[in-house]
């Protein structure tokens, strides 16, 4: 679609409503959507693992797919690692073919779920033996951060226990506190922890980090350098994520995102897909944090099991750019004065014509002035780089480093 042709039209129309087009154009410019390598591998749900052709085999292929990605969108720079799904001998070799092809390692991600030891936990099991082997493979972690430039260390631990009396819950709050502390000892200088909640999976009668408090409580424990992780598909239904949002912005602990989208939990859907008026709350909330927001990471979080997986990736960081945009161009002023004057659906309905104005052609443009295609989608469907990796990759059959390992 020719999008661009549309821009002046709308650069007026946003004009007339007091928004300065040339200020959200650079903005929309520099805007930051990390994707993550495990995306771009096999996955598959607790029932099968399915193959897709073309998969990325190794973290070599998923660098490319990444940088590919970066090369239509302009605005996904970084790749996201998981330990040890996407370990290598020489972190310094990787960090140089990342650059090579215009990318960068972002986030690290410790694997604290797949070893047989970590049955009944990683850093609050109940032995000693095995929270030391956790507390080594974060502190690995941070060594490889410090390879390859990593700011940060991005934790989830799938720990908790099935029923009422398995283990002592202030225990396991003490041990998790204890383990997070030796990490955080090792955090390379200037670099960030990120505490990642979820209400359940896979325990079911407690979960060590269930719940923004919980991990905001850990982030308050450890230091500045600890801040919370909000993954969109953390949350029960009915959950208003954007209010957590705005809540750690204004304490200064909203370290980052995974994005993703949720029917039920944790689904791996495409942002934006089932709740594009959801995201564009959240977006509302980190443009109306100004400065507060401007170290926050926008990490995807998606194993596609169904979907092609390269378009699946350029989708997404494609509808965190439309909510951005449509959050960018909140008529601030008037919201202000509708909020004063206890004008209710004054106030919403400066939100809702923010969100009902089709801001493709703004899109279309910052793309241009970036470089890049102004219609991502058509071009990768124009582009023979899916077709050649399916013929030099083949069908690769299990999981390389993704759900279910
Ligand atoms: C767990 O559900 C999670 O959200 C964590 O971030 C993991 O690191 C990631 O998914 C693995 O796919
Ligand atoms: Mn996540």
């Amino acid at each position: 679609m020719d999008y661009l042709s549309a821009f002046p039209a709308l650069a007026d129309q946003l004009g007339k409503r007091g928004v300065d087009v040339r200020a959200v154009l650079e903005k929309l410019k520099k805007q930051h959507i990390e994707t993550p390598s495990w995306g771009y591998g096999n996955s598959g749900t607790r029932f099968k693992v399915f193959t897709y052709p073309g998969a990325a085999r190794n973290i070599h292929e998923k660098l490319a797919d990444a940088a590919y990605v970066h090369k239509l969108m302009g605005v996904a720079p970084t790749v996201a690692i998981h330990i040890p799904w996407d370990k290598t001998d020489d972190w310094a070799a990787l960090k140089q073919e990342a650059e090579a092809q215009g990318v960068r390692i972002g986030a690290v991600n410790p694997n604290l779920f797949q070893d047989q030891e970590y049955m009944l936990g990683s850093l609050c099991n109940p032995s000693p033996a095995v929270q030391e082997q956790a507390i080594a493979h974060m502190v690995e972690c941070c060594e490889i951060m410090a390879a390859t430039g990593s700011g940060i260390l991005s934790v989830w631990l799938a720990d908790g226990t099935n029923y009422l009396g398995q283990d002592s819950v202030v225990a396991r709050k003490k041990r998790l506190e204890n383990g997070l502390r030796e990490t955080y000892k090792n955090l390379p200088a200037g670099a960030r922890m990120l505490i990642e909640y979820k209400f359940f999976e896979p325990a079911f009668y407690t979960t060590d980090l269930p719940d923004w408090g919980t991990a905001y409580m850990m982030a308050l424990k450890l230091g500045p350098q600890a801040q919370v992780l909000v993954d969109t598909g953390h949350h029960a239904q009915g959950t208003n994520i954007a209010m957590i949002v705005a809540n750690l912005l204004d304490e200064g602990r909203l370290g980052g995102f995974h994005f993703n989208a949720r029917q039920y939990a944790d689904d791996d859907l495409i942002v934006g897909s089932t709740n594009p008026f959801e995201l564009f709350a959240i977006y509302h909330e980190l443009v109306s944090a100004g400065d507060k927001a401007k170290d926050v990471a926008y990490m995807i979080d998606q194993s596609h099991n169904i979907e092609p997986k390269l378009e699946a990736m350029i989708q997404s960081v494609i509808n965190c750019q439309v909510a951005y945009a449509k959050a960018l161009i909140v008529n601030r002023e008037a919201l202000t004065q509708a909020q004063a004057a206890g004008d209710v659906l004054g106030a919403h309905r400066v939100m809702t014509e923010a969100y009902e104005t089709d801001i493709r052609p703004l899109l279309a443009k910052a793309r241009e002035e970036m470089g890049a295609p102004t219609d991502p989608i058509a071009a990768h469907r124009a582009n023979d780089y899916e077709k050649r990796v399916m013929k030099e990759r083949g069908v690769a059959g299990g999981s390389l480093g993704g759900f279910p390992g």
